[in-house]
């Protein structure tokens, strides 16, 4: 057993981060061995309720095959170990060298899921900004930003949690919130006792969808037209919020007139759902104004037009009225922290970043560089080369689109520097892999911005020659000179004594609540007295800034590929990422318990297309499209589990099993430049007449 405990025998109060719901844990230990965690019944993010991963902490942090040790990558390919001293004069040496050789904007820094939005990744984006370049990359550029940018133009922010517990009536577009977001179950669960309706939009039967009064199953792809066919509806029958929409929105003519031709016979057509259910849903919209929150899932800015359909769904919220009203959107208020990252202090001007030009709006709103973009300077096909990375808590190789090419691209870097507690897909490409700390072996700042919320995790442990991320890049940026100016702290705790200094909360206050403190009590209706945050300081249901960029302002429709484009060759049409209980992304597959419950990758088939392919369960199956191909075993579902014609393959497992070898990163979103990761055409090929199950 390695690893000092902060205390040796007792429990430690903190916030798990084995995924991004911010848990709040206790961690008990006994002679200085972490043996088990606990909810923390205190903490108003689960109520002392845990998901099955927030435990396997432990196994995590203890796993036999977590790297602790720096390795560095010989000439043959294996790794060595390397004093961490050593590997981190060398990775210094070689920054500064390649910046003298081609110049600082060749360098880049890449922050994954693990690292989560905002304290740890901000550190990157500070250190890269300090070294004299704009290239921050994450996994923003597939998750997040197409939603936060679509909610952001229509109404200057998005709130990740609406106000499920006073709504009457929920709808989820895309989204598994038991597995996915499972402290999300207990406020939407105080709603539903109090009478809340529920409405599923998935062509999936999911957890989520079995609770639902209504669950409709569309074609993947067509949610704007959905989207768009409720705001029809609403105007046509006059069921809106007109002073609302008069005093506080711009656009609503040019809204309504487009709006016309989503018809239910269109509408009908486009997303597959009978007329029934499209008035059914419509009614049941009209029945509970205004408290109806929508929350747009993942998959919705993972379509080619994520950002105008997840518009379309924010401009209906508007409709309802239900912005920043109890039981509806919230309007969230910040803290009033200090802020890490230096686009103010240092902004660098002269330097395009990558993807600024082909997606101004992913960089302008959100400083985020684009990575399929990334790919292609890495590969030399840019305006200048992007030759070193130093890449932390993601697993880019096996998590990105197009698979395939994300590993050519980061296996012909100069330098590549990972930072992980495991070996993976993405490590195998570097140059040195550094031992990351885990959540337990850190401290930082956690917002719950819905309820205005702040509480700080704690160190409950210490690895020798592991660094958390805080020293890592103080360490590093001390080796290039910039240190003293930029990463001054000694310890993360100076960082967040700092951080808190303006918001009048001091850190051993903070440090004596585990379960958190409100910032600020939660307010409605602000809105009456203050302007939104967008450019006109109204809701913009049509969009100037977009339209000055030469976008279209309104959030138009349009068919997925599938349709638009010639896919006969491709019958089938795949969505990918549905998130299972005990994995995250390619995370967990390591831990024994959970293996057992998800042996092996699947792909999901309606009985009616296994009997078309003439196909049982457990025979492996060619899927193509045209980025890729893969091998997955098949499972065929019951017939009211999935869209007859649709394809279902979660990502995360590896090699000929990774769904990412069949995404696309040449069909993007036009106003994000993500990535398709939903609604592809695909074709299906038996592998071989009947074999095993294992993939
Ligand atoms: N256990 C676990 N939890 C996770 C994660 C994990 O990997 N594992 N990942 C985390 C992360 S980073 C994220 S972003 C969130 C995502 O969490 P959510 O946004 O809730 O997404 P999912 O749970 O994947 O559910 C997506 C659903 O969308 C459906 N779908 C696919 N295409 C379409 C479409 O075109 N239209 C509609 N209406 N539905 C479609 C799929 O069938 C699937 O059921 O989950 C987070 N939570
Ligand atoms: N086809 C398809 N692909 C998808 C999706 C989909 O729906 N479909 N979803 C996408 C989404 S929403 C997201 S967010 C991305 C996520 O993609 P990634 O950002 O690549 O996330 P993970 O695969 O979870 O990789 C996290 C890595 O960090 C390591 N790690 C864990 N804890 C720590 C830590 O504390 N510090 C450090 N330094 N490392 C740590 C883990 O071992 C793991 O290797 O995947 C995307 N990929
Ligand atoms: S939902 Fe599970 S993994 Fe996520 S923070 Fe809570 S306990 Fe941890
Ligand atoms: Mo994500």
């Amino acid at each position: 057993m390695y690893g000092k405990t902060t205390i040796d025998t007792g429990i430690l109060p903190t916030i798990c981060r084995q995924c991004d719901m911010h848990c709040g844990i206790n961690v008990h230990i006994e002679n200085g061995k972490l043996v088990k965690i606990s909810g923390l019944k205190e903490h108003p993010q689960n109520k002392g309720r845990l998901c099955p991963k927030g435990p396997a902490a432990i196994e995590t942090v203890y796993h036999p095959d977590r790297v602790v040790k720096p390795l560095k990558r010989a000439e043959d390919g294996s790794f060595r170990e390397i004093p961490l001293v050593r590997a981190m004069d060398e990775i210094a040496a070689r920054l500064v060298s390649i910046k003298e050789l081609h110049g600082a904007e060749t360098v880049s820094c890449w922050q994954g899921e693990a690292l989560g939005f905002a304290q740890q990744e901000k550190y990157a984006r500070r250190f890269i900004h300090a070294f004299g370049s704009p290239n921050f990359f994450s996994c923003d550029s597939l998750c997040w930003a197409g939603r936060h940018l679509a909610y952001s133009l229509v109404q200057g922010y998005w709130n990740a949690c609406p106000d499920f517990k006073n709504a009457d009536l929920v709808l989820f577009w895309g989204s598994n919130p038991p597995v996915s977001h499972p402290t999300f179950m207990v406020p939407l669960g105080e709603g539903r006792k109090k009478g809340g309706k529920l409405i599923v939009i998935d062509p999936r039967l999911t957890r989520i969808a079995k609770q639902a009064d209504l669950h409709l199953k569309p074609l993947p792809g067509s949610d704007g037209a959905l989207a768009w066919g409720l705001i029809r509806y609403l105007l046509e029958h006059d069921c809106f919020d007109k002073e609302f929409v008069t005093k506080h929105t711009i656009g609503f003519e040019d809204l309504a007139v487009y709006a016309r031709r989503f018809t239910t016979g269109f509408v009908a057509k486009r997303t597959g759902l009978t007329r029934q259910e499209l008035r059914d849903c419509c009614r049941m919209v009209a029945d509970n104004l205004p408290r109806v929150v929508n929350y747009t899932g993942v998959s919705i800015e993972h379509q080619d037009n994520g950002v105008n359909n997840v518009r379309t769904i924010a401009c209906l919220g508007a409709l309802c009225g239900a912005v920043d009203i109890k039981g509806g959107d919230l309007w969230p208020e910040g803290m009033g922290e200090r802020d890490l990252t230096l686009y103010r202090e240092l902004p660098l001007k002269e330097i395009q970043p990558v993807g600024a030009d082909s997606f101004p709006v992913l960089y302008d709103m959100i400083k985020e560089c684009h990575t399929p973009t990334g790919m292609e300077y890495m590969l030399g096909n840019g305006r200048y080369p992007i030759k070193a990375m130093i890449l932390s808590g993601g697993n880019p190789a096996n998590t990105n689109p197009n698979s395939g090419k994300v590993a050519r691209a980061l296996a012909g870097l100069d330098l590549f520097v990972v930072r992980d507690m495991f070996l993976t897909e993405t490590t195998r490409l570097a140059h040195y892999v550094l031992p990351a700390a885990s959540f337990l072996e850190r401290t930082e700042l956690h917002f719950y911005s819905h309820y205005q919320h702040v509480s700080v995790s704690r160190k409950v442990m210490e690895i020798e020659g592991v660094l958390d991320e805080y020293t890592f890049w103080r360490d590093l940026s001390h080796r290039l000179g910039f240190g003293r100016e930029y990463f001054p702290w000694e310890t993360e705790s100076d960082v967040n004594r700092w951080l808190l200094e303006p918001s009048g909360i001091d850190l051993e206050t903070l440090e004596a609540r585990p379960e958190g403190i409100q910032y600020k009590p939660v307010r409605y209706r602000k809105y009456r007295t203050t302007p939104f945050p967008t450019p006109s300081g109204k809701l913009e249901l049509r969009s100037g800034y977009l339209e000055k960029l030469g976008l279209p302002p309104l959030p138009v429709y349009r068919e997925p590929v599938y349709l638009r484009e010639d896919s006969s060759e491709y019958p089938y049409i795949l969505v990918t990422g549905a998130r299972k209980a005990v994995y995250y992304h390619s995370r967990f597959r390591n831990i024994p318990r959970f293996r057992k419950l998800h042996p092996h990758p699947e792909a999901e088939f309606h009985p009616s297309d296994a009997d078309r392919l003439d196909m049982e369960e457990g025979d492996r199956v060619r899927i193509i499209s045209e980025t890729g191909s893969i091998v997955v075993p098949a499972k065929v579902v019951e017939p009211e589990e999935i869209r007859e014609g649709v394809i279902q393959v979660t990502h995360g497992w590896e090699q000929e099993s990774n769904v990412n070898r069949l995404t696309f990163d040449q069909v993007t979103d036009p106003v994000s430049g993500f990535p398709q990761l939903t609604s592809i055409p695909v074709r299906v090929e038996k592998e071989r007449p009947r074999g095993g199950g294992r993939g």
